[in-house]
């Protein structure tokens, strides 16, 4: 009897601490930081700074490597914004990760500098004439230039690195949870709630956001209510890419560890299962498995850290061709309504992007352009239409009626299916 008690009391001892990293879900956060790792050098583009601060933000570091990568995106990342700079395309978002970036490396802001025009002026100088720009683009014409989901991150990157926001600014992210303006094409934008829940979070541990304290209480209030009200059977909050910074966001607002355990759970099984295969995915999902929020770079001190992160030499991975093909059919649809619809044999297993190849392979009339961005190719032009920022419009994807949730590199295409990319407004 007494040993069934132990093995019950010690049980109940474990399951009481729902979020713990001991045992195998340490191996797990291990060869996730690892992979981040890998990726620093199997990475084209630029060098990335979501990917940078959740390396830094980690328990086990490869300082060598990490300082390897800080020299990169104060070299190429650097010189990619100071010319976005110079021809006065905005910004905000990939300015606002380069600073909470350098800051997780404990480096020193002011030093950084860009030069518009004649004049120099420091990151921060130019993160919040950003901030203004967007702010009366909001006063224009109730959204951004770029989006919320960019506003917020612009909102953090300031408040952690003790730089006062301006009243004005922080009052648009809460009339915007007040006025439910997170969306993300037709639905609701957990990422975007999950982002602002931490600026405003922040904004409210600084104290400088007296004025309207009330207000800003109810939209922390809103933000919280939303992630938990979106929270999927499965334990995931918006869908599996969403989970992360809305974990991040719930225990930056004061939510029990314990809350979030379903939540932790089906974050550790999407990764177990491959899911967080783009560097972003695990970028923005390993700080909260390890229980820590990009708020924390605010008081990172960077003293007397690991430095046993090692990457062990990869087998090589053979890849049978396989012979097995599946029909896919790809509808397109323009801007006014107008729909071709192709069809194309590809082999089990194949890219969306790989798919789109062979069908314009296949199609002389079909054609598709992209965009890089940290999450990879974004469709930008199909059959010679763009779908731009500028005009509020994108290239949605979606299968058998489905909306996608990965791009199209990422998304996989195992059976026989019709893809729709429709040509929308958002
Ligand atoms: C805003 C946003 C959009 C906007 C972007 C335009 C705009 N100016 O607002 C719109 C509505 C167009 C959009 C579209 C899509 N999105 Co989106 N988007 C976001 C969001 C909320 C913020 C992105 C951002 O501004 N980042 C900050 C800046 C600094 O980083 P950036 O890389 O330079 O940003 C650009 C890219 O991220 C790009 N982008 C936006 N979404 C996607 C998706 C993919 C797959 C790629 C490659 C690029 C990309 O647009 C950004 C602005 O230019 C993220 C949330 C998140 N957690 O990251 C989701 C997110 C990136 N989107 C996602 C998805 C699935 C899509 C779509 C594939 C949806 C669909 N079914 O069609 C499409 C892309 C289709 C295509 N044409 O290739 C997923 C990606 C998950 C994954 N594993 O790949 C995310 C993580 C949301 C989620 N939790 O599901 N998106």
């Amino acid at each position: 009897m007494l040993p069934l008690f132990v093995i019950t009391s010690l049980l109940a001892f474990a399951s009481s601490k729902p979020c713990d990293t001991e045992g195998s879900n340490r191996e797990l956060l291990l060869s996730l930081n690892k992979n981040l790792l890998r990726s620093l050098e199997t990475q084209d583009g630029l060098p990335n700074p979501s990917v940078h601060l959740a390396l830094r933000l980690s328990n086990s570091h490869n300082l060598a490597k990490e300082s390897e990568h800080l020299n990169k995106l104060k070299n190429n990342l650097h010189n990619d914004l100071q010319s976005s700079l110079s021809n006065s395309r905005p910004v905000v978002g990939l300015l606002a990760l380069y600073t909470l970036a350098l800051k997780s490396s404990c480096y020193d802001l002011n030093t950084i500098t860009f030069a518009v025009g004649e004049k120099s002026e420091t990151l921060l100088t130019h993160l919040k004439k950003q901030m203004e720009q967007e702010k009366e683009h909001i006063a224009f014409s109730q959204r951004p230039l770029t989006n919320y989901y960019q506003y917020s991150l612009g909102v953090l990157a300031l408040c952690t690195s003790g730089i006062r926001v301006n009243n004005h600014v922080s009052n648009k992210l809460i009339k915007a949870v007040e006025h439910e303006h997170f969306k993300h094409g037709d639905t609701e934008s957990v990422d975007t709630y999950a982002m602002a829940g931490m600026a405003l979070q922040c904004v409210k541990d600084s104290g400088s956001h007296a004025q309207n304290s009330a207000e800003l209480d109810t939209a922390l209030s809103k933000v919280k209510q939303k992630l938990l009200a979106s929270r999927r059977p499965d334990g995931h909050i918006g869908n599996e890419f969403s989970t992360g910074l809305a974990v991040q966001a719930l225990l930056t607002m004061g939510t029990e560890v314990a809350e979030c355990a379903a939540s932790m759970e089906a974050m550790r099984t999407a990764a177990r299962n491959n899911i967080y295969h783009n560097p972003m995915a695990i970028s923005q999902t390993l700080p909260a498995l390890h229980q820590k929020s990009y708020l924390t770079v605010k008081s990172k001190e960077c003293l007397n850290e690991d430095n046993t992160l090692t990457l062990e030499p990869l087998d090589p991975v053979v890849v049978l061709p396989t012979e097995t093909k599946v029909a896919v059919t790809v509808e397109v649809v323009t801007s006014s309504g107008a729909a071709e619809v192709y069809s194309v044999d590809v082999p089990k297993g194949s890219s969306l992007l790989e798919a789109l190849e062979l069908l314009k392979g296949k199609h002389v009339g079909f054609m598709y352009e992209m965009e890089s961005s940290l999450w990879g190719p974004f469709l930008s032009a199909v059959n010679g239409e763009q779908a731009r920022q500028s005009d509020r419009r994108y290239w949605h994807l979606s299968s058998d009626g489905t909306a996608l949730s990965e791009g199209v590199r990422d998304f996989k295409i195992e059976a026989a299916q019709r893809i729709s990319i429709k040509n929308k407004s958002y």
